[in-house]
């Protein structure tokens, strides 16, 4: 299989993680590939209108996207019943984490769009303003509701591992760490994981 991305990307690397935690890391080839907001990649635009990474190619040359399919695609592929429950309580409990996860990862991208990529006159401070006031939302939410969920590594704890990595990157002046030491804790634990290891940056 084919994963069409850059581990740059939080819902790519999401991928990875699920893709070597269900023990697919010999079936799923990383394509790096680059994309900007402002132009379209021919080649990926084949696969998916939206033209987002990550896409994932199957090997009987199906698209799927986007990363919450594709991580789901991957506990199916290999077999995997822990990272995603079938039992429904579990199974929606679990999705709803992934939900905030990706959630505040894609607060967290559109903030760096808004930040570094947009011309400097046609910044929009309302924006970046509400923009970070929604990851520190859900940062709060994940400190109070879900560090007993955070135990178990789930679709929903692999997307939260790599969200809180991309903040760290991209937004260290948030320095989301101050006043959630449960959270700081999970993502400390977290990060010495074999999936995590060897999608690192620059692993
Ligand atoms: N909902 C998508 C979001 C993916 C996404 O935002 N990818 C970014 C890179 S991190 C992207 O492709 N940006 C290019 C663009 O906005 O055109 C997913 O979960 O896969």
């Amino acid at each position: 299989m084919k994963l069409y991305g850059v581990l740059l990307s939080p819902f790519a690397r999401m991928c990875m993680v699920t893709a070597l935690e269900a023990g697919l890391a010999s079936r799923v080839q990383l394509i790096n590939t680059e994309v900007k907001p402002t132009e379209v990649n021919a080649a990926l635009a084949k696969i998916s209108p939206i033209g987002k990474i990550p896409i994932l190619e199957t090997d009987h040359g199906h698209g799927i996207y986007d990363s919450r399919v594709i991580m789901e695609y991957f506990t199916h592929a290999g077999g995997n019943t822990s990272l995603l429950p079938h039992e429904g309580v579990k199974r929606f409990r679990i999705l709803t984490l992934l939900a905030l996860a990706q959630g505040m990862a894609d607060a967290a991208v559109s903030l760096r769009y808004e930040t570094f990529a947009r011309p400097e006159t046609a910044r929009w401070p309302d924006y970046t303003k509400r923009t970070t006031e929604r990851i520190n939302a859900c940062l709060d939410e994940l400190e109070a509701n879900w560090l007993v969920d955070l135990q178990s590594v789930t679709l929903g704890s692999i997307a939260v591992a790599v969200a809180l990595g991309y903040i760290d990157f991209r937004h260290d002046a948030l320095q989301w760490r101050k006043g959630r030491t449960g959270l700081s804790q999970f993502h400390e634990n977290f990060i010495k994981r074999d999936s995590m290891v060897n999608t690192a940056l620059g692993a």
